[in-house]
């Protein structure tokens, strides 16, 4: 699809499109179905070698997701529900790329997807009021609709340690792990990070090593993630039940229909609190959050739920040094994207695993032969990166996006990231970001967010052509309002409380902004709705 122009400064042949989506994950796949339905000429580019995004790149021993997979799915075909089978409550890594994969040969996407193909710039002409990509190879492509689809946890963090160069063993990132896998039995270990990934991969590493040693800087809450095989009956009753399930993720708080107790931690009696604890800790995974109404909101409410958790890692591990080294101290629960796991605090059991506290005695240097903190040595044969991502603006950041005026975004947001609604910024015409910040994005179930915002921007995009609309940006005065309400309504959580990677505290230098929209998956919904039927409201459209 599409059409050849000649460009006429270097007389090179330039494909036009109406849209180019960057990113083939769960965002780019579906962008590139609604868009190819509404009849826009659209080509998405990605910079892996395969589609799936996270479940492409992640590959990591223990790399699942912790959204139930029946919530963690698309919702947009019926068919497509009835048809695919999860296995377990929790997929593993591998069955969701499957699952991506799947999606993108049922609804013959392939043909339109550019793969291995990193697009390295972005600019808008104010002449022809088009964006023109340019691809690592060179490769320039003009649209009238730039679509960002390019992840919000999808640039790798690797710390620049000294001395990282001269390691004679092998360095890994766990976002970036081989994808033959790694036989790492027999080997000395060592993983730096204990997030989401450091947790999953941490008792599967140890399972295999010779010696697993643990570089911790802050512990972290995690909570079992009892995962199981789906049985038979639950599997039929999924299917039967999609529907209301769906409509009920939609509305809900965090895009993940949970059982919510409306009631405050701190009406209840001690007894009926420890009561509750224990039944979410025995459900496990999200559901604990959930456990009373205000743990999110109210500081006390959240040191008893913070307590309690406290409390299982002093009995699950047996050294009580070790057991007070794990206890997370510095942070509300949940304050930080909340960790689940299996069998993460028993692996400390084990006599081939050693935590380090670098907090206390921080990496000086990573050695030929290990790695160096200040309080000891340690001899490596392996190191693992379980250290993140520079997420949310950082994938964004490393295009070089420049709109109107040639203003670059990264000069834009470098005191924080402005848009309206998460969607879009000003002075960046037609440039759509899919879970940009502002939006609930990661603070939501993914797949629910990711499919409002793709409806949401093609919906738009018919809208534009239905009206004879060429242009759409929101108005500086609708951005600065909703910037403001997006600080205010995280104000009023516990979440500013936490050096998170939400407030971009894991990136040296980077501006400490609440990114994210807390304010709910269900309501962000209706706010967007009532947006577009008010003739899209706070937006310019010319
Ligand atoms: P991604 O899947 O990140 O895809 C973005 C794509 O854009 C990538 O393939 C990347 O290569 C490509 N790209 C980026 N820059 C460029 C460029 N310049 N040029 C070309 N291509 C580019 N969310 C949940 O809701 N529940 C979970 O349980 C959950 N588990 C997770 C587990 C892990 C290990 C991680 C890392 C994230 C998890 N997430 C989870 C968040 C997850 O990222 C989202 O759920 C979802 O997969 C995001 O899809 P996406 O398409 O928006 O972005
Ligand atoms: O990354 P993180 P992640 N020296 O940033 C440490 C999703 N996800 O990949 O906390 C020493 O959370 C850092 O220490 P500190 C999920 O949304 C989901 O684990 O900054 N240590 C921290 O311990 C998640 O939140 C699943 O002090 C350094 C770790 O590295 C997000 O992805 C699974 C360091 C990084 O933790 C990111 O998770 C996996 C340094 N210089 C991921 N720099 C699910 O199952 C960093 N660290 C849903």
């Amino acid at each position: 699809t599409g059409q050849q122009v000649l460009d006429e400064a270097d007389g090179a042949q330039i494909k036009q499109l109406d849209a180019i989506v960057i990113g083939a994950g769960f965002s780019g796949l579906y962008m590139l179905y609604r868009l190819r339905e509404l009849g826009f000429s659209t080509r998405v580019y990605e910079a892996a070698e395969g589609i799936g995004g996270t479940w492409y790149w992640n590959r990591y021993p223990g790399a699942r997701c912790d959204s139930p997979s029946v919530h963690y799915s698309y919702s947009f075909s019926p068919e497509l529900e009835q048809e695919w089978e999860w296995s377990e409550k929790y997929p593993r890594q591998p069955e969701i790329l499957r699952y991506l994969n799947h999606v993108a040969d049922r609804f013959d996407l392939r043909p339109a997807i550019q793969l291995n193909t990193r697009v390295v710039s972005v600019a808008y002409d104010d002449v022809t009021e088009r964006w023109t990509i340019q691809t690592e190879q060179g490769e320039r492509v003009s649209a009238m609709y730039c679509i960002t689809a390019v992840g919000c946890l999808s640039a790798p963090n690797t710390p620049n340690f000294k001395g990282l160069e001269a390691f004679k063993g092998h360095i890994y990132h766990t976002s970036r792990w081989p994808h033959e896998g790694v036989d790492l039995s027999g080997k000395r270990v060592g993983v730096i990070g204990t997030g989401s990934t450091g947790i999953q991969a941490i008792p599967r590493i140890a399972e295999q090593a010779a010696h697993v040693t643990v570089f911790q800087r802050t512990p972290n809450y995690s909570i079992p993630a009892h995962n199981r095989v789906l049985t038979e009956e639950e599997k039929a009753s999924i299917k039967k039940n999609y529907r209301q399930l769906r409509q009920s993720d939609r509305q809900s708080h965090s895009g993940l229909t949970l059982n919510v107790n409306m009631r405050s931690a701190l009406e209840v009696t001690e007894e009926e609190r420890q009561r509750r604890f224990d039944e979410v800790w025995a459900i496990g995974g999200l559901q604990m959050l959930a456990a009373f109404s205000d743990i999110s909101v109210n500081l006390e409410a959240n040191t008893y739920m913070a307590d309690f958790v406290r409390t299982k890692i002093g009995e699950m591990i047996h050294d009580p040094e070790v057991a007070r080294l794990l206890m997370p101290h510095d942070h509300p629960i949940g304050s930080k994207r909340i960790c689940i796991d299996t069998e993460y605090y028993e692996t400390y059991n084990r006599n081939n695993v050693t935590l380090v506290d670098v907090r206390t005695y921080p990496i000086e240097e990573i050695t030929p032969t290990g790695l160096r903190t200040q309080n000891g040595e340690y001899t490596l044969d392996a190191i693992v990166f379980a250290t993140g991502f520079d997420a949310m603006t950082g994938a964004l950041f490393n295009m070089n996006i420049r709109g109107k005026n040639g203003q670059s975004l990264n000069e834009k947001w470098a005191i924080g990231p402005r848009t309206y609604l998460g969607l879009m910024t000003a002075g960046f015409p037609n440039l759509f970001i899919i879970t940009g910040p502002g939006s609930p994005s990661v603070l939501s179930n993914m797949p629910v967010s990711i499919e409002q915002h793709v409806e949401w921007i093609s919906d738009c995009m018919q809208y534009m052509r239905e009206h004879r609309f060429t242009s759409i940006e929101p108005r500086v005065e609708a951005e600065d309002a909703w910037v403001a309400h997006v600080n205010e309504v995280a104000n009023h959580t516990l979440f500013p409380l936490a050096n998170s990677w939400y407030i971009g505290a894991n990136i040296p230098g980077k501006p400490r902004i609440f990114m994210p929209y807390v304010g709910g998956v269900g309501n962000y919904r209706v706010k967007c709705q009532e947006v577009a039927d008010n003739g899209y409201e706070g937006f310019r459209l010319g």
